[in-house]
């Protein structure tokens, strides 16, 4: 695909080879605030007490992040690959999170970019604030390139009733305790909402996940927003706390999906017809002690080395220090891991596959 002739939004799959993307960037990061309930059910126990409003990840794991997402970038450039990067925000004033997460709150589909109708109120500005200049610029284009279709989500007016029925109700004896009576996620379906990141692309079939901050509506609403033609379909998994796909399934390339036996069973994904004939390999993850020296992993469990990015069917980006994974995908699939350092992004919240989001992959 020469360059003059590229479109600007163009993928429908994970393993394609990598034409265009956005690569987020770190500064000012600020641990996501949320209701109680949302926070037990998604982040390790462990670092609960950090998720409170307007508060900074520690100044150290920022620098250290947006370096390796500085570094990734200008490895993706030089291998060809036309790099976007979203707008400085101070996300600690502004009260939200970061921009170095954007899997979670836009998709391609084909020529259509989809923004996430957030479950997280502290996300809600999160692409208008970071990402609108890539926006206007993908959509403004120029005379030769193929007609892009952005589809910006629905603004909530007055108070959200995503948490009705689910917020914590005080006690008096100072504990408190959920309204939600067995509810199985953090947020009710009286409206759209879902991460991008909690679907995944596998040409005209989309697979998806309900989750704590994807419903059922927000699945409906998806399958309304993709282009004709394009189906999207949601796979049983079994982790209560899911949130995100990303670290569940990961196709390395086409025909070849690894998946994670702690999420979801090989029988449930063989109910999706589009992996009838893909070959599916539970990961064999033995965890392993992190070391001291290692940034601590404030919302993500050690399965985020599924969270790779296949820059097309052989070559995929792995953390540095992910060598058993990399070893595992060279080994059995003849897959080239490409290993950079990526910790302090894993530290805010993801991996290769969260900092990105493909918008042109040559299929
Ligand atoms: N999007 C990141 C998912 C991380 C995890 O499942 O642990």
């Amino acid at each position: 695909m020469a360059a003059a002739n590229m479109p600007l939004v163009a993928a429908d799959d994970e393993w394609s080879p990598l034409k265009s993307v956005i690569v987020g960037r770190a500064e000012n990061s600020a641990f996501p605030s949320e209701a109680a309930h949302m926070i037990e059910a998604t982040m390790p126990e462990e670092h609960h007490a950090n998720f409170r409003s307007h508060n900074p990840f520690p100044a150290d794991i920022v620098a250290k992040a947006q370096l390796e997402l500085d570094n990734f970038a200008a490895l993706l450039e030089r291998e060809g690959i036309k790099v976007y990067r979203p707008r400085k925000v101070d996300w600690v004033k502004v009260g939200g999170y970061t921009g170095a997460m954007p899997r979670d709150c836009l998709m391609t589909v084909g020529n259509t970019l989809i923004e996430a109708p957030f479950a997280w109120k502290c996300r809600r500005h999160e692409v208008q604030l970071g990402y609108s200049d890539i926006l206007d610029q993908l959509a403004s284009g120029d005379s030769s390139s193929a007609p892009v279709r952005i589809c910006r989500a629905p603004l909530i007016i007055g108070q959200d009733t995503l948490y009705d029925g689910l917020l914590k109700k005080p006690e008096a004896n100072g504990h408190s305790r959920h309204a939600n009576g067995g509810q199985k996620w953090a947020i009710n379906n009286s409206r759209p909402a879902f991460d991008t990141a909690d679907f995944m692309r596998f040409g005209k079939t989309i697979i998806g996940q309900l989750s704590n901050v994807t419903n059922h509506k927000g699945f409906q609403y998806l399958q309304a927003m993709v282009p004709d033609g394009y189906r999207v379909e949601l796979l049983e998994t079994t982790d209560e706390h899911a949130m995100h796909i990303d670290a569940t399934i990961l196709p390395l390339k086409k025909g070849v999906l690894v998946y994670n036996p702690d999420r979801v069973t090989e029988e449930e994904l063989r109910k999706h017809n589009v992996f009838r004939d893909w070959e599916l390999v539970a990961y064999p993850f033995v965890p392993q002690k992190r070391s001291a020296d290692c940034p601590p992993m404030y919302m993500c469990s050690p399965w985020l080395v599924l969270n790779a990015l296949s820059l097309d069917e052989k070559r995929i980006m792995v953390e540095e220090k992910d060598t058993q994974f990399a070893d595992w995908v060279r080994e059995k699939f003849g897959m080239e891991p490409i290993m950079i350092p990526f910790q302090h992004v894993n530290s805010l919240g993801g991996s290769f596959h969260c900092a990105t989001v493909d918008l042109v992959r040559e299929s």
